[in-house]
């Protein structure tokens, strides 16, 4: 166990940000094989079909991974994490030992791109919108160990008034359209950062992979992706709002439907998919379908399934819910041609799925009935 006094120690010194990042050919570390993966630029989607029969877990050689640039190889031995600002009482500076010295917990979590399913806003609702195609695979859920960020925060003599902490990589700064919005990073509100968040190194029982995140990254149940910011190098604590392109520019919802500066997307949405692959072939007799249903409360009630549009069935769950339910349901293919597949889930609170998910620009939160297309010959 660390001391507080060891803590404050190694705080001595000007703040300086110690991480050191050496860039690599590509923009993802591990091996991407076109049976798990989908690559899109600098991310790469799972592939559903690369799931089924897999436990709860996704092992990390089929986790998707969102880069906006690529993934900085992280020396241990001279990484920091520095928390600072006007919130805290004291800064605080760990090296790697010594975050690994505090009290851990372990956590099943789902993290989900806030942009996952975009690319059914055009195939399903005829809307174009920008960002990454992804169909449904930007979503997984592993097993993360690490420190909450809630001890970290209270080391630090976290302050009463603090309001905002703004967590940032240390992966390349992010250049867009020839303007460099610098480290990726999105402010938290310390409410939300005082809960459930963690500091994680550990994935799925084993050390960080780089391209998720080592030596150390933010773990944040229920909220979209980006606030799990991968990478940490330093974490800022505010008595005043912190803001950066990742709340105003992007995940917001712009659009017809929404103020005019969009309004700031925090939490997912429910989901569903399919452990098939998109446009699968499957020969004509008896199936069992299997799928798996997410929420951001963590909770799925009930799952039904319908091939033809018309009439449902209650699907029969798998696995215990935690993170994700899994589910499967028979499915007797007798007619050869096109058909599609639906699965609606609802949510703890008793909301199901709906038909149409809310059109915005950037495409977030695609929350409808996904229509899953597969042929039977
Ligand atoms: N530093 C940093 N953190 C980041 C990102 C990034 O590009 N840089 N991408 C974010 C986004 S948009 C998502 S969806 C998740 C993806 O986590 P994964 O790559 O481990 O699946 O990481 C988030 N954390
Ligand atoms: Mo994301």
């Amino acid at each position: 166990m660390i001391t507080r006094r060891s803590l404050l120690a190694a705080t001595a010194g000007a703040l300086a940000f110690h991480g050191s990042a050496r860039a690599e050919p590509g923009p993802v570390v591990k091996p991407l094989p076109p049976e798990y993966f989908t690559v899109h630029g600098t991310n790469a989607e799972t592939r559903w079909e690369a799931l089924s029969g897999v436990g709860d877990l996704v092992p990390i050689d089929r986790f998707f991974v969102r880069n906006h640039t690529r993934t900085p190889l992280i020396d241990a031995q001279t990484w920091r994490l520095e928390l600072h600002g006007t919130g805290l009482r004291r800064p605080l500076s760990l090296n790697y030992r010594e975050l690994r010295a505090l009290p851990s917990c372990t956590v099943d979590a789902v993290i989900q791109c806030a942009g996952n399913g975009r690319s059914l806003y055009a195939s399903q609702q005829g809307q174009a919108v920008s960002g990454t195609p992804w169909k449904l695979g930007a979503v997984g859920l592993a097993r993360w160990r690490g420190v909450k960020l809630s001890t970290l925060l209270r080391l630090a003599g976290v302050r009463r008034d603090a309001v905002d902490v703004l967590p940032v990589g240390l992966d390349p700064e992010y250049v867009t359209g020839g303007v460099n919005l610098g480290r990726v990073r999105r402010p938290l509100p310390v409410a939300k950062a005082l809960d459930d968040v963690l500091v994680a190194y550990e994935m799925n029982g084993e050390r960080l992979p780089p391209d998720h995140g080592f030596p150390a990254r933010l773990v944040v149940p229920g909220w979209i992706g980006i606030a799990s910011i991968k990478w940490l190098g330093s974490i800022e604590v505010a008595t005043t709002p912190l803001s950066s392109p990742w709340n105003t520019q992007y995940y917001r919802m712009i659009g017809p439907d929404y103020p005019a500066d969009g309004t700031l997307v925090t939490t997912q949405v429910t989901k569903s998919a399919f452990e098939l692959a998109w446009g699968a072939a499957l020969p004509v007799g008896r199936h069992v379908l299997t799928g798996r249903s997410w929420s951001p409360d963590g909770r799925v009630r009930r799952v039904d399934v319908s091939v033809d549009g018309v009439t449902w069935r209650r699907a029969r769950p798998t696995s215990s819910g935690r993170g994700w339910l899994r589910w499967q349901v028979p499915w007797h293919a007798e007619t050869p041609g096109q058909h599609v597949l639906r699965a609606r889930a609802t949510d703890g609170a008793g909301q199901a799925q709906p038909d149409v998910a809310p059109y915005n620009t950037q495409g977030y939160l695609f929350g409808a009935v996904a229509r899953h297309p597969v042929t039977v010959a």
